[in-house]
This record gives structure tokens, C-alpha cells and sequence, in this order.
């Protein structure tokens, strides 16, 4: 039994140094060392040993399988290494290779103009506030002082999801909530960015959906004068510090006396860009500011509007095409 347990140990010796991978040497342990392998086979028949020769027998198998285990695991451990090896040689990196390109989007048009929007008016003390795109008729029109039959309540103008309740069509409706919020306290310098929609029939200067930037200030003594400044100082950050403006008398039945403002264009002569006046004393009042005590100023634009006079954009549909030849113009900005 000694010379068949010396035969299993050369055999799987040498099998075990002639491994050239791991998996040979999995199969070589469960081979001679598993449960139903080589050596637990011979140690089967320990059972007709004699008392004497068991023990010697006993310590020899433990000795080979001590010798098997430690060789396998020795060369485990070096093929292990060299399969690193082998990796780290495959994959080196050719430094020297041109990398990928790398392709960076660009902020869409709309929300630069946005954005320097908001950082503009934000310079001047105003705050943003933010309010519901489907809105109720009460303050989407009552609250704003629109009469029961003023046009932009038909129907046929503005999408409505009920009677009560519509998309709203100005961000308007956002500023009495925000007073009404304010509970009469003073000053209110918002401005009020947002999606709004009408139901026109979109071609190169309407679109059913577009955005606005309307303002609102009330306070003690505020004046047309300080309307002006402010609209001016946002005109001029917006087109250069040259930029020329008019103001011409317009209706709004939010406000009294209102306003339109044009800017002056050497080409294009001039060209409208706002809307603005005093806020009219009925919808101070209906938002729970005392008209005998504050008085407001406030306005609106629209932000597609803004954007093709400032970068000389002829049709309102290439802000929503997503044609990348548009959208590539704007990668600087
Ligand atoms: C309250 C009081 C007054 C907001 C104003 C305009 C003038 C205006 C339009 C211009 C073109 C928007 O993009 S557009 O359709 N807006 O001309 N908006 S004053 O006046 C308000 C708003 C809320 C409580």
C-alpha cells in the first residue's frame, strides 16, 4: 500500500508541476485529492492493514496530501501571476493613440436667454417666483382684471380643460398668488419666468406654447420713473449700453397708464420688446394691497421674443425643431 501511495504521489507530482492553467490544476486536485479522488480511494482499503502498519500507512497519506496541497497551492499562485502578467501585457495603453472625441451639448437658446435674465433682474433686488401651468380662470383673468367678455376668455383662444380651469396664458397669474401670499407686506420685487400657452395657430412669429418673463414691484411711492430705470438698465445689460428706447402709450387691463417699449434697431429701426405700466388700483386691491397707500409697476415679455431680436432669429419654430445645425450656432454661449 506504501508503494501505490509512493506511485500516486511522483504521478500526481509531476502532473501537478506540468499544469500549464488553472483550470488542469482544479481538475488535478479533485482528481487526487477530492472526495471520491486517488488518495481517499487507496486509504480505503486501510481496513486491511495490520494495527501496526495503520499508523505508518496513516502519517505517509497525510504527508502526501500536505505535499500535494502546498504544491498546488504554490502553483496556483504562479499561474495566477502569470495570467496577470499576461493581461497587463495585452492591455497597455498606447499613450500616444488620438483620444475619442468628446461631444459637448450646448445651453439651448431659450434658457441662456433665461438664465441672463433672471441674473439681470436678480442684480436689480428681484426675486423668482414660480406658479401652476394649468391654472384657474380666477387667477389666470378675475384676479388681473379682465372683464367676464374680454377676448382672451373665449374659448377659441385659450385651451381650457373646464370652464374654470385652463392653461394658463401669461405668467400674470402668478403675481397675485405671490401678493396674496405676501399677506400686504411690502416690497414685492418678483419676477416671474414660465411656460405659457395660446391657442394660435403656430407660423414664423406665434407658437401655442412659449415663455415669459413678467415683473412686478409694489411699494411706498413706487413711480413710472422707477419702471423706466429699471427697464432701461435690463435693455441696455441685455443689447449694450448704447441701446436707445421709446415708450409708447398701449392698453393692458392689468395696468394704468401702460406702456410699450421699443428699442432702436440702426437697421431695423424700432422694434418692440416689453410691455409694461402702473399696476392698475383694481388689482392691487383685489390682491390685498391698499391702493390710497402702494402703488406698482410691471411688465412682461416674452423670451423667444427676446432671443430673436438678440441674436437675429427670423422664424420662432427653429427654437423648437431641435435641428442640431440651429442648436450648434449656440456651443459658446
Ligand atoms: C399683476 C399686475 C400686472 C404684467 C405685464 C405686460 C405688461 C405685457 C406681454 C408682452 C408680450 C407678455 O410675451 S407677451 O405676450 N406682457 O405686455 N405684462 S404688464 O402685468 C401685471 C402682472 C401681474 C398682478
Amino acid at each position: 500500500m506504501q508503494k501505490r501511495l509512493n506511485e500516486l504521489k511522483i504521478i500526481a507530482e509531476t502532473k501537478i508541476k506540468s499544469a500549464h492553467d488553472l483550470n488542469t490544476l482544479k481538475e488535478l486536485k479533485v482528481k487526487f485529492l477530492g472526495k471520491k479522488g486517488e488518495l481517499t480511494s487507496v486509504l480505503r482499503g486501510m481496513g486491511g492493514l495490520s494495527p501496526e502498519e495503520r499508523p505508518q500507512v496513516g502519517a505517509l497519506a497525510n504527508e502526501i496530501r500536505n505535499r500535494l496541497e502546498s504544491l498546488i497551492s504554490s502553483k496556483t499562485e504562479e499561474l495566477e501571476e502569470e495570467k496577470l502578467e499576461k493581461q497587463l501585457r495585452e492591455q497597455t495603453v498606447d499613450v500616444t493613440l488620438p483620444g475619442l472625441p468628446l461631444t459637448v451639448g450646448a445651453i439651448h437658446p431659450l434658457q441662456a436667454i433665461w438664465e441672463q435674465m433672471e441674473d439681470i433682474f436678480i442684480g436689480m433686488g428681484f426675486e423668482v417666483a414660480e406658479g401652476p401651468e394649468v391654472e384657474t380662470d380666477k387667477y389666470n383673468f378675475e384676479m388681473l382684471n379682465f372683464l367676464k367678455e374680454h377676448p382672451a376668455r373665449d374659448m377659441q383662444d385659450s385651451f381650457y380643460i373646464n370652464p374654470e380651469i385652463l392653461l394658463r396664458t401669461h405668467t400674470s397669474s402668478v403675481q397675485p398668488r405671490t401678493m396674496l401670499a405676501k399677506e400686504g407686506e411690502v416690497p414685492v420685487r418678483i419676477i416671474c419666468p414660465g411656460k405659457v400657452y395660446r391657442r394660435d395657430s403656430d407660423d414664423a412669429t406665434h407658437s401655442h406654447q412659449f415663455m415669459q418673463i413678467e415683473g412686478l414691484v409694489v411699494d411706498r411711492g413706487v413711480s413710472m420713473s422707477e419702471l423706466k430705470g429699471v427697464l432701461l438698465t435690463f435693455i441696455q445689460k441685455m443689447f449694450g449700453k448704447e441701446t436707445e428706447i421709446r415708450l409708447r402709450p398701449s392698453f393692458f387691463p392689468f395696468t394704468e397708464p401702460s406702456v410699450e417699449i421699443d428699442i432702436y434697431d440702426p437697421q431695423k429701426g424700432w422694434l418692440e420688446i416689453l410691455g409694461a405700466g402702473m399696476v392698475h388700483p383694481r388689482v392691487l386691491e383685489k390682491s390685498g394691497y391698499n391702493p390710497e397707500h402702494y402703488t406698482g409697476f410691471a411688465f412682461g415679455t416674452g423670451i423667444e421674443r427676446i432671443a430673436m431680436l438678440k441674436y437675429g432669429i427670423d422664424d420662432i419654430r427653429h427654437f423648437y425643431n431641435n435641428d442640431l445645425r440651429f442648436l450648434r450656432q449656440f456651443q459658446s454661449e
